[in-house]
């Protein structure tokens, strides 16, 4: 019964951009949400996206404090709200993926000794030995990635012990990096978090593990053993296994909130705190996908993934443990040209108007007269590319596109390569697979339409487009309930999601050609301009 006063839980996303939360009751319903969004919610970090690029184009960081601030904004706000604290019988969250937080010698005891009376802020100034948390965003580490493959044996041998062949923005390739060139950093770090289980430090007062889902993340993780790859350890720094505490299922329970939130919100003392994990697990949590379904999140980064029961690693793409279900697993692929880089074409080409850009999406064909573009305003993770390539028809390089058919250029080719890399890894993406979007660009209609024309599959969604934080609250409740009875029971009551787009009549036609040339182009753009 979701009366007044039965159990509330609580799902947060520290994720690029903000911090997401929202609550649901026993029903699954959503009773509450709120953000706090970095860039405008505290100008005073001159955050750009929630991050800061370094001169070197390769260096991307966020500072940790301001994820701390963040979340005193966010419980106040939700205070302000008069949010109903004391009904929250359990927590869990998830974080941008592979971000790493380098607490100083010392941290724990402060974190243990919060006073009520003041803000995470003003206690934990002092708290971390590197002040920049690098994150996803990172491309910086090509020669720590080198090292790490080479000290395994090879990229294949890494990728079968940790799901995934060496990537720059894998935290062991970070903490390598920083062992070697902050080396008095390194030796003052008391503890290692992820940006997840960092985040589920501040809930419960003490040190969170580390959950195998998200610690696939790292190029450190023995993925099928689910505990630390020593091999990979070593490889990386020395003392990593004692600086990363132990890995943990993505469902345990890692404690109760501190007496400091306690006091401060009004939780009560017994709300369990679950495991915190990456974003894009939580986001699998909270879709809830049957057997074959595909997820596309559109986020800051675009992520293509599946739940998977056999891991394969391959040299492309990534394996991880599954939140939910412990003995499976999940297969990703990341794409860090996402949302901002469609964001800067519509400030560009559609006077910064989502509108517009839906309006110009609409007067271009699908195809675009075969004009194709590939645009990677950051490096890219498959290819390692940076830059912007135009080609017409005729497969010759132009250096722009009328406005139009720029806007159509950068959905079409997003969606070519999302579609090309799925299918190098063996995803089967047919007319019956159901395609499910989701993430802040999952909103936009115009773009739902051509994922499923070069999908050729039907595109789903759900009403809730903040699927991490949701996911995590299921989670809260799953673990609430003893862990031990299918995920899928708890989220029977959720509601289905409902298709918002289908293939026109003629997509599979012009998008399995224009794939064709997608893969040869980006091929060529690879070899000519490739950062390996
Ligand atoms: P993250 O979780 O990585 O912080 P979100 O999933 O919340 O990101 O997505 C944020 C992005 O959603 C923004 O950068 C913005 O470009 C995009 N977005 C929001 N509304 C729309 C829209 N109507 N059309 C396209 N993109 C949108
Ligand atoms: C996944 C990845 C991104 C981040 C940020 O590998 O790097 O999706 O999780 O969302």
């Amino acid at each position: 019964m979701a009366g007044e006063a039965a159990n509330l839980y609580v799902g947060f996303d520290f994720s690029t951009q903000q911090i997401k939360v929202l609550a649901i009751d026993e029903d699954l319903k959503v009773i509450h949400e709120e953000a706090v969004r970095f860039d405008s919610d505290l100008p005073q970090y001159k955050t750009h996206g929630g991050a800061h690029i370094h001169d070197d184009q390769g260096t991307v960081t966020t500072p940790t404090i301001l994820w701390v601030e963040a979340l005193d904004l966010l419980l106040n706000k939700l205070k302000a709200a008069n949010f109903p604290f004391q009904r929250v019988a359990a927590i869990s969250g998830s974080g941008q993926q592979h971000g790493s937080v380098y607490w100083k010698q010392g941290a724990r005891q402060k974190l243990s000794g919060l006073q009520p009376t003041k803000s995470f802020l003003e206690q934990l100034q002092d708290a971390f030995a590197v002040p920049d948390s690098p994150i996803w965003m990172d491309a910086s580490t090509t020669a720590q990635c080198k090292q790490l493959e080479n000290k395994v044996g090879s990229a294949e041998k890494l990728a079968d012990i940790t799901g995934s062949r060496a990537y720059e923005r894998f935290t062991g390739n970070q903490i390598a990096k920083i062992y070697q060139q902050k080396s008095d950093a390194y030796k003052n770090t008391e503890r290692i978090s992820l940006v997840s289980s960092f985040a589920a430090s501040l809930f419960i007062g003490d040190y969170a593990p580390i959950d195998d889902s998200d610690g696939s993340g790292m190029n450190l993780l023995d993925i099928r053993k689910r505990d630390w790859s020593e091999l990979c350890l070593d490889a990386c720094a020395p003392g990593l296994r004692e600086k990363l505490g132990a890995v943990v299922p993505s469902k345990q329970i890692v404690g109760t909130v501190s007496s400091y939130l306690t006091s401060r919100f009004g939780f009560p003392q017994d709300c369990k705190v679950v495991a915190f994990t990456g974003d894009n697990p939580g986001s699998l949590a909270g879709l809830a996908p049957k057997q074959g379904d595909v997820i596309v999140s559109l986020g800051t980064s675009d992520t293509v993934f599946l739940w998977l029961e056999t891991p394969k690693p391959q040299l492309e793409g990534h394996i991880f443990a599954n939140p939910v279900l412990t003995s499976d697993y999940m297969a990703l692929l990341c794409f860090k040209n996402g949302s901002l880089t469609r964001e800067r074409i519509r400030n560009e080409k559609s006077g910064g108007s989502w509108e517009s850009f839906d309006q110009q999406l609409e007067s271009t064909p699908i195809g675009n007269n075969g004009n194709i573009g590939i645009y990677f305003d950051v490096t890219e993770i498959q290819p390692l590319v940076m830059g912007v390539f135009r080609f017409d028809q005729n497969g010759q390089q132009v250096d722009s596109f009328p406005d139009a058919v720029e806007v159509r250029a950068v959905v079409e080719g997003q969606c070519m390569s999302r579609r090309v890399h799925a299918e190098n890894l063996g995803f089967d993406i047919g007319p019956k697979t159901r395609v499910l979007a989701t993430g802040g660009a999952s909103s936009n209609k115009g773009i739902l339409q051509v994922i499923a024309d070069v999908f050729n599959g039907p595109v789903y969604i759900t009403d809730v487009a903040n699927s991490a934080a949701l996911g995590c609250a299921y989670r809260a409740k799953h673990s609430t309930l003893g862990g031990d009875i299918p995920f899928s029971k708890v989220v029977e009551k959720c509601s289905e999601p409902v298709c918002a787009a289908r293939p026109n009549a003629d997509a599979d036609k012009v998008y399995t050609a224009m794939c064709q040339r997608y893969r040869q182009l980006e091929t060529m753009v690879e070899k000519k301009h490739g950062q390996t």
